[in-house]
């Protein structure tokens, strides 16, 4: 086996100090070692065709080992890579659950089968399901580090979180640190340097580990980082402790790895060790570096190999002789071959269960617990103002919940509230919010949608509730990979062991005289698209106070789409319906009955129906009206009872005409309500096109109810 070689290679360089026991020593090589032999084990089995993947943490095992010593399984907070299988084993993943990974078993605790392997995760251990994403683990981490904070702060909310849903996982310590790791190419990723600044901007306890390589597959470290070393690019962050290390030695990453952690602990700030260690067996199974790497750097790399240098290591201290060492790795390769016979034999998920865990099984935002009667009282609110106001109760309810984005604040200078009126986000739907719960509950974040989602989603991680604020629907896109790959997906890949109930409230839409191209994109449909999620749209204040608590009170991420242009409209104000009022996501709301003419919409275009309808209404045409108000679940009943009532139907919308929302309602009408039809389905929605700043352009761009009208009339002739 490749191993063997590398102990005829290695040179007797390993260093000559050392402060540890002898039972430390051997507890780094007995996990270096078990480390190794699995992931042996794993290519074995894949050249058997018995697992479908491979990645191995060879070269890595050292600095990770080391590194598992200092971190307190269940109390630190662990994002790992896929190459931290030796800290894992530290932390007590065992060898029969890492290889439970392997195959696909439904008892992988990572998983249940839904994860390549070497994705960690488990609960237990305070180990957060891993994504195949290179760099969306560190603003997660930093939301993670963030909830550190904030519990230490508000005993409160933590008491509240554990009553939550798996808040038997909800866990918090005084002296707690978060762990994040990566290689040295996913230190590329722009979500690498925001977590940086909000760590250092916040002194958060947070730890990262660049395990570096030398190469991301198959590119070289000089082509990913100026320079060639990404720590000497970070040295000047400051409050950063930053240090190096060669990883492929255990005794010096133990002496970083500890002063590292102690920096963090004692609340300095954060710190990043840049190990420098070796990648021996390729990337994954499905690359081979002899087609990048030459001969001498492969052999020189063989030479570096920590588990050889190690054991030499051992022999030449007297820590452990020759025969020591064989009796140990023999019980390592027995240990390893019992576990993989018992992997083999165990169960595979059954097909039926793929559908579970994508919603949370502990609260269902659809039911009928969440039907409630309004009790109004006082003035008339908009849109607006009544998301402030809904949020404000939700917040003295649930000291869970943060609130945070750009400008969401009312003055991140504190001193300045006694002279300023505050700003409260642009649109002001977070206006008073700081001033009444304070700068840790409500607060600004740098200019960074990615990190704005992730570090939403690393809190929620840890029990709370975070109602995160992207500004403007055109500018979620560099969030898109923490929404679709991590968001939605995390309960489900986790089996269940971890959940994101995030509420990303996003401003949207059009019809705003002069928005342009970047100021009135719709696209609801992109994210209607992503499992997980929850998508709901009000058009009035009434169901934004409904909805809105109910996103806050789901245990699902949210996406609670606020609809610019509707935000302070007279005709949709409503006085609060009180602390209580929640309506289901799921159902429809019947805006006007009718009966020649179905109008199935949302959002902005409810009123551009009504102004229709009104006018048809006097030329003798009786059209119904119905306000989806939630896209993802949807009311197919109420589409299907009003389909079946009139039998002619349009579904209007913002959103664009081809590939748009509305395009699947109209396709599922056809398909299954075909025989219900005395026309075709017509789509009335927005030109494939782009808003224009011009407002007689976006005028033609959008829907009017001049477009409604003209449909509706062509639908009658049928
Ligand atoms: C966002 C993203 N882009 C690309 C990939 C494909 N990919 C997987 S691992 C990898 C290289 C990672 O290199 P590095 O961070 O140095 O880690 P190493 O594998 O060398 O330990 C790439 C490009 C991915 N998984 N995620
Ligand atoms: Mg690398």
């Amino acid at each position: 086996m490749a191993l063997q070689t590398r102990v005829k290679l290695a040179k007797l360089d390993a260093p000559k100090v050392h402060g540890l026991d002898h039972h430390t020593l051997i507890r780094i090589y007995r996990t270096m070692f078990l480390s190794r032999r699995l992931d042996d084990r794993e290519i074995q089995l894949k050249r058997q065709n018995k697992i479908y993947f491979q990645i191995s943490s060879a070269g890595h095992e050292a600095v990770c080992a080391a590194m598992g010593l200092f971190l307190r399984p269940g109390v630190d907070w662990v994002y790992p890579y896929y190459r931290d299988r030796a800290l894992c084993l530290m932390l007590g993943v065992t060898p029969l659950e890492m290889l439970l990974a392997a195959v696909g078993a439904k008892d992988d605790p990572s998983s249940g089968g839904r994860q390549m392997p070497s994705h960690w995760g488990q609960p237990k251990l305070n180990i957060v399901s891993k994504s195949s994403c290179t760099g969306t683990q560190f603003v997660q981490a930093v939301g993670a580090a963030e909830a550190t904070l904030y519990y230490e702060g508000r005993p409160n909310a933590l008491a509240q979180a554990k009553k939550a849903p798996l808040g038997e996982y909800v866990n918090h310590e005084r002296d707690e640190i978060v762990y994040v790791s990566s290689g040295d190419g996913a230190t590329s990723e722009g979500e690498f340097w925001e977590s940086l600044n909000v760590a250092c901007a916040k002194k958060l306890p947070l730890l990262y580990l660049v395990e570096d390589n030398g190469y991301a597959i198959s590119v070289p470290v000089e082509v990913q980082t100026a320079g060639g070393s990404i720590s000497k690019l970070v040295r000047d962050f400051p409050g950063l402790h930053v240090a190096e290390c060669d990883g492929t030695d255990p005794i010096e990453s133990y002496s970083v790895c500890k002063e590292a952690v102690q920096y963090c602990r004692e609340r300095r700030g954060p710190a990043l060790i840049h190990a420098q260690v070796t990648r021996p067996y390729s990337h994954s199974l499905s690359d081979d570096e002899k087609l990048y790497k030459s001969a001498e750097e492969r052999e020189e790399e063989a030479r570096r190999d920590p588990i050889s240098k190690f054991a030499l290591f051992l022999v030449r201290e007297g820590v452990l002789d020759q025969k020591q060492i064989e009796r140990l790795e023999t019980e390592i390769d027995n240990e390893v071959r019992d576990a993989a016979d018992q992997a083999l034999a165990a169960e595979e998920p059954s097909i039926d269960s793929i559908r579970m865990n994508v919603y949370s099984p502990d609260v269902d935002p659809t039911s009928a617990a969440f039907a409630a009667e309004p009790h109004l009282h006082g003035a008339p609110k908009t849109m607006v103002e009544m998301v402030a106001a809904t949020i404000a109760d939700e917040m003295a309810r649930d000291e869970r919940i943060t609130v945070f984005g750009e400008d969401v604040a009312d003055a991140s200078r504190e001193e300045n509230l006694k002279h300023v009126k505050g700003k409260g986000g642009v649109f002001k739907a977070t206006a008073g919010l700081q001033r009444k719960y304070g700068n840790d509950r409500v607060f600004n974040t740098p200019l960074a949608e990615a990190s704005i989602v992730g570090r939403a989603l690393g809190m929620a991680t840890r029990g709370l509730k975070p109602v995160a604020e992207i500004q403007f629907f055109d500018y979620i896109w560099p969030a898109m990979m923490q929404i679709r790959d991590e968001l939605c997906v995390m309960r489900w890949r986790s089996n269940g062991a971890f959940k994101a109930p995030v509420v990303i409230r996003v401003a949207i839409g059009g019809y705003l005289t002069g928005g342009g191209v970047y100021h009135s994109q719709s696209g609801e449909s992109i994210f209607t698209h992503c499992p997980g999620l929850r998508v709901v749209m009000p058009s009035t204040a009434l169901d934004v106070a409904g909805l809105l608590r109910t996103a806050i009170r789901c245990d699902d991420p949210v996406m609670f789409l606020e609809h610019k242009h509707l935000y302070r409209q007279p005709y949709n104000r409503s006085e609060n319906p009180g602390p209580d009022f929640t309506v289901p996501f799921g159902k429809a709301r019947t805006v006007k009955e009718g009966s020649d003419l179905s109008i199935i919409t949302y959002g902005a275009v409810v009123h551009r129906a009504e102004v229709a309808a009104a006018q048809l209404e006097r030329e003798g045409v009786s059209v119904e009206i119905i306000d989806l108000r939630s896209l993802s679940p949807y009311d197919w009943q109420a589409i299907a009872a009003t389909v079946r009532k009139t039998h002619r139907v349009m579904v209007a919308y913002e959103d664009m005409l081809s590939w748009g929302y509305g395009a699947e309602i109209a396709a599922r009408i056809a398909d299954e309500l075909f025989e219900e039809l005395d026309a075709p389905v017509r789509r009335v929605a927005a030109m494939d096109t782009f808003c224009a700043y011009q407002p007689k352009l976006e005028d033609v761009i959008l829907p009017q109810a001049s477009h409604i009208i003209a449909a509706v009339k062509q639908l009658l002739e049928y």
